[in-house]
């Protein structure tokens, strides 16, 4: 017999679709199946239960004729040409008022073209963010729908019911018109990226100031877990810690290499930000890391090219090619480590600090991108979003949830009471744990750039007053002065009082 009333197509069934089917059918929704490759189909519907409400199919066609309408159609896969790929072909076989839903990691430009293109057909077109990998996506993920929101109210019963749930609600939200929801796991990534670099930070300062072992490590996180770290990336980092692997016995993180990959989204946060004029340098600094990270064979020259802590003119792998000054200045805070030890609980603390100041400039940078691009973005909502299911849920979320909830006009988390109280109180720590990586030649610009940021952030006067004025000395580009309003051009190569 013929089906006409399935309530959702599924478009892609690698890692992410596949497991968002089974989990719409667990709930009680029926969904139509389909995959490019028809192998994988096939061997997605072999593994079937009879009892589970997905059916498999082979054509487009034949897929969209079996949902009931309006149609809601969902993409997932590989993100650019392949979503218009798809769309293309889907085009011709929808109507008016039928919803099409891209959930994978789109650029959110990619987006806003899409929608207005399905626009002028009288489609409605959602793009949704979906973060938690493929245990989230099968159990309950963190959803960023962005989009029309009649269309989003035509999916909503399917969203919440699939949605991670967190203190009682689930984490999905109607986030705005056009690529709010795209725009919003952008972001959401770009902070995942800058955590895993202060997480990764930490590690580095334990392991090799500190000198703990893996079961040390995995020890210390599972009790920073359950404190105010609260959260996805640290419970994870406990777990890989205890990790051993198999044939070797060895402490599988010791066997990884320490090249960090990218697929881009933390990149596309700082070109947005860039774009947008907003600071979000522990984003930065993330990608910037990773790319250093890559430079594997550069890396291992520099190792033996450049000495570390102490070993100027000393055991060092070989001579610096330039003067040891600054090497000298690393010994001096050398001296300063012995009479102030780091302890675990000043990384601790530092890492907390790095983590708010991090999740601040994500959210700044939403609150402008929401202004300039027209998403009318509530920031509780995106914060009561990520509470749960995704990357970087927190326990943290929860407090930066009421921030924004008290005060949604806020240009800043930091500009909050609590929320600078958090960091305040942990300032000292942070310098000292930055003070450690210094003094023993580990790199740490994840929670220096914090500081940099937060030292920057707090103070009225920056000598940025300097660059304003080598503005207008070499470009005649004008200043605004203290004293009085207006633009002011100083004629710098003659002398004072003859202009
Ligand atoms: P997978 O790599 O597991 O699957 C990719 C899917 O894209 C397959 O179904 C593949 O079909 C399909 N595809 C490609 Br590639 N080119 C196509 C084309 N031209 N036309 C039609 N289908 C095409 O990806 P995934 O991990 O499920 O990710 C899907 C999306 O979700 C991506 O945008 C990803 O960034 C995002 N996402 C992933 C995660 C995660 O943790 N994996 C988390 C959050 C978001 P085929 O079988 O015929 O090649």
């Amino acid at each position: 017999m013929k089906v006409t009333g399935n309530d959702i197509g599924m478009i892609g069934l690698g890692v992410m679709g596949s497991n968002l089917a089974l989990n719409m059918a667990d709930h009680g929704f029926s969904v139509a199946a389909y995959n490019r490759t028809e192998a994988v189909t096939r061997e997605f519907a072999a593994q079937l239960r009879p009892e589970q409400n997905v059916r498999a199919y082979y054509t487009l066609d034949e897929l969209v004729a079996s949902l009931a309408r309006p149609r809601r159609v969902m993409i997932m896969v590989k993100a650019g040409g392949p979503v218009d790929a798809v769309i293309g072909g889907l085009e011709t076989l929808l109507d008016p008022e039928d919803i099409v839903i891209d959930g994978g990691n789109s650029h959110f430009t990619d987006t806003e073209r899409r929608g207005r293109s399905l626009a002028t057909k009288g489609l409605h077109f959602l793009g949704v963010g979906i973060s938690g990998g493929e245990a989230g996506a099968r159990r309950g993920p963190s959803m960023m729908p962005g989009g029309p929101e009649e269309a989003y109210q035509a999916v909503r019963p399917i969203f919440e019911a699939i949605a991670a749930q967190a203190d009682g609600g689930p984490c999905v939200a109607y986030l705005g018109p056009g690529a709010a929801g795209h725009y919003v796991k952008m972001v959401h990534n770009g902070i995942e990226y800058g955590l895993m670099q202060l997480i990764a930070e930490s590690y580095a300062l334990m392991k090799e100031v500190l000198g703990l072992s893996n079961e040390e490590l995995a020890e210390v996180y599972a009790e920073w877990n359950e404190a105010e770290l609260d959260s996805y990336l640290v419970e994870i980092t406990s777990a890989i810690f205890k990790r051993r692997d198999v044939p070797t016995g060895f402490y599988l993180i010791d066997l990884i290499r320490g090249e960090a990959e990218q697929l881009g989204t933390g990149m596309w946060t700082s070109q947005s930000a860039m774009d947008l004029r907003v600071p979000i340098p522990n984003i930065d600094i993330a990608v910037s890391m990773r790319n250093l990270s890559a430079l594997d064979e550069e890396r291992r020259q520099a190792s033996m090219a450049l000495a570390g802590p102490g070993e100027w003119g000393g055991e060092g792998p070989s001579q610096p090619t330039s003067g040891g000054r600054a090497l000298g200045g690393y010994a001096g805070a050398g001296r300063a480590l012995e009479s102030h030890p780091p302890t675990v609980d000043t990384v601790r603390n530092a890492l907390f600090a790095g983590m708010v100041i991090t999740y601040a400039q994500g959210f700044a940078l939403l609150r402008t991108a929401s202004d300039a691009l027209g998403y009318a973005l509530h920031l509780a909502d995106v914060a009561s979003v990520w509470r749960g299911g995704c990357i970087i849920r927190s326990a943290l979320l929860r407090q930066i949830k009421t921030v924004f909830e008290q005060s949604e006009g806020t240009p800043s988390l930091l500009l909050d009471r609590e929320a600078a109280g958090l960091v305040a109180e942990r300032r000292d720590d942070l310098v000292g744990a930055i003070e450690a990586g210094i003094s023993k030649g580990v790199a740490v610009p994840g929670l220096m750039t914090a500081l940099a940021y937060l030292d920057a952030y707090r103070v009225q006067w920056l000598p940025s007053n300097l660059i304003q004025a080598q503005r207008d000395y070499f470009g005649a580009h004008g200043y605004r002065r203290l004293d009085k309003e207006g633009t002011f051009h100083t004629d710098w190569l003659v002398e004072e009082g003859a202009e």
